[in-house]
């Protein structure tokens, strides 16, 4: 059977490739990112997770079948080739490989559904269609690698401070921020909706004795907005963390974020350099504005808003026009966030709680949790809902419910300031929006 590895194994990565290893066998294994051939001379570049390689079959020097092999490649196929490192001033690394043996694991069909070389440009559609190609590409695939990254130090952040890692059910019976935007599903017989945060979960687990906890997980949201920074199905990073408020737990996200920057400006200097962009860093705690003082802010802008009302677009810009960089968001108006906020005390039109914004971009909403069951009822109530539906989170409220807060942070939103993205779509592997669900 052809395109089979059988003993072959591959010995360097493309990056692996310098000077120092000049005179060696190599076995490289990868992709056919661009073939030349100048009839005396023939260059195929190699391409494979770490980048690039050029393999270089001068026809006087190299077997004539290995020559027939390489002419007949097509582009995007998948090769091992077998070869000695050579010195070479003009290509890449400063080495390039004399080939000796070829190997065709797998000859890609023809045309390819978009040039991954991006000699011929692709809009958002056409690449999200062929993503798996479009992520052949290094400015796509360093996204990831940033995204992955972000989550390594998170897991770290996290279990360095003592937080328990969760999962929670995303098949769920109820609504969390709001009745309108939950995706119903056919659950046998009974109504059954996709999760859209893990909030009632997270703070059971408060009541369950387990501290601080974290969960990186999927969540949905029927919503039928169109835009950049908003997408169907989402990855939320929750936290929640008993015997602390609001500001302990923000203290505890800035400090998570501040780790987050400096680990990929530390692990991805490559992947920033692919994508043209740069990290600052910010020294210290993230400047804090109330909700009132934006309602200032704003207004002076020019942009119209109400004491009361959630910040539209044009608000959130003129914001973060006036803010820049990262920024707190505090003391909410309470009857514009979820029943399970604390108001203040000796105020209740207001809500410890809070967002992180990055210039006029949302990353993270949290508050104080209402921990005391009868306040707990009766905000569920003013807001409209039913107590009923909430029979096992609310009973986990009368045996020993400890005072806490949390929140969560939109994973993909802030893989988009981590690259410099503007589209959401192009920090998530497969999107899922309005108009999307495949791949
Ligand atoms: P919230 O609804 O604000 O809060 O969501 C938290 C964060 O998740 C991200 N996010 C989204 N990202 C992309 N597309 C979406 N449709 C989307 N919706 C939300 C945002 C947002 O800031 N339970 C609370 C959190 C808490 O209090 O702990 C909650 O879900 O970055």
């Amino acid at each position: 059977m052809q395109g089979l590895l059988n003993d072959w194994r591959r010995t360097h990565y493309a990056n692996q490739h310098n000077p120092e290893i000049a005179g060696s066998d190599v076995t490289i294994m990868g992709w056919v990112h661009e073939i030349r051939d100048f009839g005396g001379i023939m260059f195929v570049i190699i391409r494979d997770v770490t980048g690039r390689v050029q393999v270089t079959a001068p026809s006087k020097k190299v077997d004539e079948d290995v020559l027939k092999q390489l002419r007949d490649l097509r582009k995007e196929s998948v090769v091992a080739i077998k070869g000695a490192v050579q010195e070479s001033a003009k290509a890449p690394n400063g080495v390039e490989i004399i080939p000796k043996e070829v190997k065709v694991l797998n000859m890609a069909d023809q045309p390819l559904p978009m040039d991954p070389t991006e000699k011929v440009k692709a809009g958002i559609d056409t690449r999200l269609d062929s993503r798996f190609l479009d992520i052949r590409k290094e400015n796509v695939s360093a996204i990831f690698k940033i995204k992955g990254q972000m989550f390594h130090t998170i897991r770290d952040f996290f279990y360095d401070n003592g937080f328990y890692e969760i999962n929670t059910p995303k098949l769920v019976a109820s609504a969390t921020e709001g009745g309108t935007e939950l995706f119903p599903i056919a659950y046998f017989e009974k109504e059954a909706f996709l999760g859209q945060s893990p909030q009632l979960y997270k703070q059971m687990m408060m009541g369950a004795g387990m501290d601080k906890v974290f969960e990186i997980g999927q969540i949905f949201r029927a919503e039928e907005h169109d835009t950049l920074r908003h997408l169907n199905e989402a990855v939320s990073i929750d936290a929640e963390a008993s015997f602390a408020d609001d500001e302990d737990v923000m203290k505890i996200l800035n400090d998570m974020i501040i780790q987050v920057l400096n680990d990929v400006n530390e692990n991805c200097a490559n992947e920033l350099e692919i994508l043209g962009h740069e990290l600052e860093v910010p020294s210290g705690d993230f400047p804090v504005v109330t909700y009132d003082d934006a309602v200032d802010i704003v207004n002076m802008a020019g942009v119209e808003m109400q004491w009361g009302e959630d910040l539209s677009r044009e608000a959130e810009k003129a914001l973060g026009e006036e803010m820049g960089g990262f920024y707190f968001l505090t003391k909410w108006p309470a009857e514009i966030k979820p029943f399970y906020v604390m108001p203040f005390e000796d105020d209740e039109k207001y809500a410890h709680a809070f967002d992180l914004m990055y210039n006029n971009l949302e990353l993270s909403s949290g508050a104080t949790r209402v921990h005391q069951y009868n306040l707990l009822v009766k905000q569920i109530e003013e807001k409209g809902l039913n107590p009923d539906g909430f029979g096992s989170y609310l009973t986990a409220f009368k045996y020993g419910m400890p005072p806490h807060a949390g929140w969560g942070v939109g994973a993909d939103r802030l893989t988009m300031v981590l690259t410099g993205s503007q589209n959401i779509r192009e920090c998530v592997l497969f999107p899922r929006d309005r108009h999307r669900l495949t791949p």
